[in-house]
C-alpha cells in the first residue's frame, strides 16, 4: 500500500511535487482540468451552494506529450503518477448528454486513454455524471470551527436545474438563452454508461490503462433533475458487471461510500479490494450520510479509518490512497497544513496494520520477546 497526493493548478507543478516528496509520498494523482478558468467561486465562499468551477471551452486534449512531460518532472522528484482523474467535460460531454457529437468525442477519449498508458499513468479516473459534485455549503463545522463541505439537502435547492451549457459543474459551452435543462432517468445513464464502458475498456485494456469510476457525491437519488448512477454500494457491483475487466476498476471513495444510507463500508472495502476492483482510494472521513453530512478531518468522522486501512492490507490492496477533501485549517496555507496532517496519520496507520499483522503471523516470537523484556 502506497500513499500518494492529488495535485491540480498550481499545486501540479515543480514546487508541489517538491513538499509531496519532502512528506515522503510518492505517489501523486494528477488533475489536469484547471478548475479555476475564469470561476466566480464568490457566491460559494459566501455561504452559497457550491462547489462553482469555471470554464473548459474548447480546452485541447491532453497530448501525449503533456502527459510525458509531466510524468518526467514528478519523476525527477521521486514521485509516480499513480492515476489521472477528472477528465475535462469539454471532451465527452456529448457523451454524458448523448448530444450528437458523442462519437466524434469517443474517439478523442480512445486517444486520451492510449497515451495516458504510452506516458506511464496507469490509471484514469472519472466520474460519469451530469450534475456532478454539486450542492455543498462551506460552513465553519469541522473540528475546533474549521470551515468544511456541508451537505444538507433540506437546505438548498437540490432540483435547481443544471444550466445549459455545463455539465460536471463545469461550463463546457457558452449557455443558450431559453434553452431546456438537462434531465435524464436511470436507466437512460446507465444505457449511456454501459455505452461508454464497451467502447472504452478494451481501448484501456490495450493501452495498459485501468478506468476507475468515482461514486457519487453527493450520493442521493436525484440532483438537479438527473438521475445518480453509484448512489448505493450495489451499484458499484452493477458497474463492474456491465463490462468485466481488470480495466474496469473503481475510484474507490471512502467518504462517499459511507455517505450513503445502505451498506457497510468495512464490508464493501473487503469485497472490492478482494475481489482486486480498486483502482486506487480516495481516504476521506464524514459525519453523517444523505440527506445531510459533514465532512470531517480524517480522525473525526464516522468511519473508522484504522480498520480500512487494516482491512485493505489483510486483502493485500497494494495500490495507491490519497487523501481526498480535506477541512480547512486555519492557518496561512490551509491546502498544505490540512495534507500534510491527513498524510502523517495515513503513514501511521498504514504502520500499524503492517506491525499488527506481523505479530498476529508470529505469535510465539512476540510472546518470547515479550518475557524476555520483563526479565
Ligand atoms: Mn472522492
Amino acid at each position: 500500500m502506497r500513499i500518494g497526493i492529488s495535485l491540480y493548478g498550481e499545486l501540479l507543478s515543480e514546487k508541489g511535487a517538491r513538499f509531496a516528496s519532502q512528506l515522503g509520498v510518492q505517489d501523486v494523482v494528477v488533475h489536469l482540468t484547471d478548475y479555476a478558468r475564469n470561476a466566480d467561486n464568490s457566491a460559494y465562499l459566501a455561504g452559497g451552494v457550491g462547489p462553482i468551477n469555471g470554464d473548459c471551452i474548447d480546452a485541447p486534449l491532453w497530448s501525449y506529450q503533456y502527459m510525458a512531460d509531466l510524468v518526467a518532472m514528478l519523476g525527477r522528484h521521486g514521485l509516480r503518477v499513480a492515476a489521472m482523474e477528472n477528465i475535462s467535460p469539454n471532451f465527452w460531454s456529448d457523451i454524458l448528454l448523448d448530444g450528437p457529437r458523442k462519437a466524434e468525442q469517443m474517439e478523442d477519449m480512445k486517444t486520451l486513454v492510449r497515451n495516458a498508458g504510452r506516458a506511464g499513468i496507469p490509471v484514469v479516473g472519472y466520474n460519469f455524471s451530469l450534475a456532478g459534485v454539486w450542492g455543498w455549503q462551506r460552513k465553519p463545522v469541522g473540528r475546533g470551527g474549521a470551515v468544511t463541505a456541508v451537505f444538507a439537502m433540506d437546505e438548498i435547492d437540490a432540483q435547481s436545474p443544471i444550466p445549459d451549457g455545463m455539465v460536471g459543474n463545469m461550463r463546457y459551452r457558452r449557455g443558450v438563452p431559453g434553452a431546456s435543462p438537462q434531465v435524464v432517468d436511470e436507466a437512460t445513464l446507465w444505457a449511456r454508461l454501459e455505452w461508454f464502458l464497451r467502447e472504452l475498456v478494451p481501448v484501456a485494456e490495450d493501452a495498459g490503462v485501468r478506468l476507475a469510476a468515482h461514486p457519487d457525491d453527493p450520493p442521493v437519488d436525484l440532483l438537479r433533475g438527473t438521475a445518480r448512477l453509484v448512489n448505493s454500494h450495489a451499484k458499484y457491483d452493477r458497474l463492474l458487471a456491465l463490462v468485466p475487466s481488470p480495466a474496469n476498476a473503481l475510484e474507490y471513495c471512502v467518504g462517499s461510500l459511507a455517505e450513503m444510507r445502505e451498506g457497510d463500508v468495512y464490508e464493501t472495502t473487503r469485497h472490492f479490494a478482494r475481489a482486486g476492483s480498486i483502482g486506487y482510494v480516495h481516504f476521506r472521513n464524514v459525519h453523517g450520510e444523505v440527506p445531510n453530512y459533514v465532512e470531517t478531518f480524517v480522525d473525526d468522522g464516522d468511519i473508522d479509518m484504522a480498520r480500512i486501512v487494516q482491512i485493505l492490507h489483510e486483502e493485500g490492496y497494494d495500490g495507491v490512497l490519497v487523501p481526498d477533501h480535506v477541512p480547512e485549517l486555519d492557518c496561512s496555507a490551509p491546502w498544505h497544513a490540512g495534507h500534510a496532517y491527513t498524510i502523517g496519520y495515513m503513514k501511521a496507520l498504514i504502520a500499524q496494520a503492517s506491525a499488527l499483522s506481523a505479530s498476529r503471523a508470529t505469535p510465539v516470537a512476540h510472546h518470547q520477546k515479550a518475557a524476555v523484556s520483563r526479565q
